[in-house]
């Protein structure tokens, strides 16, 4: 009896909060990635990852390789959601000018214009695109927290536009003259060109609800099938922890094995 008491509490607080934290699903409202792709002869790497409901944004950005070093100093690099456009990254044909470097004024018609800025601490609005101080600093890092979207930014994401852009090129291997590398940025002439250009670019891409890792299915577990199923409707961050549980389960009886 004692046992049973303790089982339908937990359920019965579970479902409660269920209900009471999820009035209705925003139409963007879910996980969004990117792995992103190499430009201006980036030799590094960048993921990301943002967990989205209603305008609470949970960012995991994962950066290394780029240029580690400025002025004797850690490399400061900008880096933005963008949007409001074609939700596409510049290729070397859209260096319209011909410099050597696809530059932000070139990619812009692209991937759009700064709505989120992905700082490492404090205001994440376009006003602190070029804040410097708030950027990545040095060649690899990574940002994990949790910032509010406006409302542009949900309304890209929604739309399947919204592209992540880090920004930064390494002299030593952009492939241009220094003259050019150090030429004034286009957005700001006090920044050389290099260093606002966009060194790593990626669409951020919602993660299926139908391709979920349900778990289970496949393990022969038959029980744990039945409460997966069970808590599906709970919400997707119950049903991602349910499929590690699967996940870890499969790995230890392999090890038995
Ligand atoms: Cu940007």
């Amino acid at each position: 009896m004692n046992k049973m008491r303790f089982l339908a509490v937990p359920a019965l607080a579970i479902s409660a909060v269920a209900l009471a934290g999820s009035p209705a699903m925003a139409a963007h409202d879910g996980t969004y990635s990117s792995t992103l792709g190499q430009l201006n002869g980036t030799t590094g790497t960048g993921t990301i990852t943002l967990d989205v409901a209603g305008d609470q944004a949970t960012v995991n950005l994962q950066v290394s390789g780029l240029a580690q070093t400025f002025m004797d100093a850690p490399y400061p690099h900008v880096q933005h959601i963008h949007g409001g456009a074609q939700g596409v990254c510049p290729t070397p044909a859209n260096d319209a000018n011909g410099d050597g470097i696809v530059n932000v004024a070139e990619g812009a018609p692209g991937y759009g214009d700064i709505l989120t800025t992905l700082t490492t601490s404090g205001a994440t609005t376009p006003a602190e695109g070029l804040n410097l101080a708030l950027g990545g600093q040095g060649g690899t890092y990574s940002i994990n927290r949790t910032i509010t979207l406006d409302d542009a930014t949900q309304k890209s994401l929604a739309a399947g536009t919204a592209v992540v852009v880090v920004h930064g090129l390494d002299p030593a291997t952009a492939g241009v003259p220094a003259e050019v590398f150090s030429s004034p940025s286009e957005l700001n002439p006090d920044l050389p060109l290099g260093a606002t250009s966009p060194a790593l670019c990626g669409t951020l891409v919602k993660a299926q609800m139908g391709a979920m890792p349900y778990g289970g299915a496949d393990t022969g577990v038959a029980q744990e099938t039945g409460s997966n199923a069970g808590m599906v409707a709970l919400g997707g961050g119950l049903v991602l922890a349910v499929a590690a549980g699967g996940t870890f389960a499969v790995r230890r009886s392999s090890a038995r094995a």
